[in-house]
């Protein structure tokens, strides 16, 4: 195997290796998860071949229920957590300290479920991403459970803990943007995003995918103009990257994702109708797995 100093994986267009020594990379995740997010946003910094699935491959199932990103490089094991994932894809490793400011900027994410037919539907319109049609409308019906899962964690598992909005949802991005007045480049490590750039900007396109009150004190607190100014950065880097939420509601502005196609709708939909008619099994599903995976939150 050749190497570029990126093991465990290499990095393609980096190191400029053989064909038959491009990694093959699967990742389970939607790209309303900030964590998922992240991943897919340094794959395409990276110029990374990948595909993606919206429903957990059987191993990740079992062993996690839908808790996302899992990656599996080259046939391998799956695994979680973003830091880990991007580490292995060639990016730095993340400390503590930073992981937990990225988690501090998720305040507001439990308002995404304050209103179920916008939560839904704007589920209903990040398709899963397979070119071909039998096995994208099987994933887009399959992840309609996924969704009602994260809309109960949201609903019962999160908020019935006596979860209260801070007076500001900015004030969480207070300490990013002093360390942004401080920055040598563009992005916190220079003229390119890493990780930390990666898992924030991650975050900025979970609030933009389901608009919070955050995005709103994102796009309006006086005291965030370098904060606003980074994401524009982050935006233009990533022009060409399709699943940037933020677009819309940050300059420089551009098209946010494409929508499913109406029959990938009416296959989510059909999920949808499918668990809550099948609620007792649904309920129980879904609390055995918020119940095992308490351990992996906040990891
Ligand atoms: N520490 C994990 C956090 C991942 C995470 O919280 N994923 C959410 C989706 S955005 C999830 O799958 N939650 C399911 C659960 O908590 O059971 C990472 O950085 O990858």
């Amino acid at each position: 195997m050749a190497s570029c100093g990126l093991s465990p994986t290499r990095a393609v267009n980096e190191c400029k290796l053989p064909a038959n020594d491009i990694p093959k990379i699967k990742l389970y995740g939607n790209d309303h998860s900030p964590w998922v997010q992240a991943i897919m946003l340094g794959l395409h910094e990276k110029g990374m071949e990948y595909t993606r699935s919206t429903f957990p491959p059987l191993e990740v199932f079992k062993k996690w229920g839908p808790m996302m990103p899992a990656a599996s490089i080259d046939d391998g094991p799956w695994f979680l957590e973003s830091k880990e994932i991007l580490q292995r894809l060639g990016y730095s490793k993340v400390s503590e300290e930073d992981m937990l400011a990225v988690r501090r900027s998720w305040s507001g994410v439990m308002h995404r479920a304050d209103y179920w037919p916008r939560f839904f539907g704007e589920f209903s319109l990040a398709s899963d991403p397979n070119d071909s049609f039998v096995p994208r409308f099987v994933g887009n019906f399959l992840r309609a459970l996924t969704i009602l899962y994260f809309f109960c964690l949201i609903r019962f598992g999160v908020i019935a803990r006596g979860y209260q909005d801070p007076d500001n949802h900015g004030d969480a991005f207070i300490e990013w943007e002093n360390r942004f007045s401080l920055m040598q480049g563009r992005f916190l490590t220079g003229d390119k995003p890493d990780s930390v750039d990666l898992l924030l900007f991650g975050i900025v396109q979970c609030h933009c995918s389901i608009p919070v009150p955050t995005l709103f004190d994102l796009q309006s607190d006086p005291r965030l103009p370098r904060t606003r100014e980074w994401i524009g950065n982050m935006q233009a880097h990533f022009s060409n990257y399709g699943s940037l939420y933020s677009n819309i509601y940050f300059a420089p502005h551009g098209p946010g994702p494409k929508p499913a196609k109406g029959v990938d709708q009416f296959a989510f939909w059909l999920g949808i109708i499918i668990g809550i008619a099948c609620l007792p099994v649904t309920i129980a599903v879904i609390a055995f797995f918020i119940y095992r995976n308490r351990n992996l939150r906040g990891a």
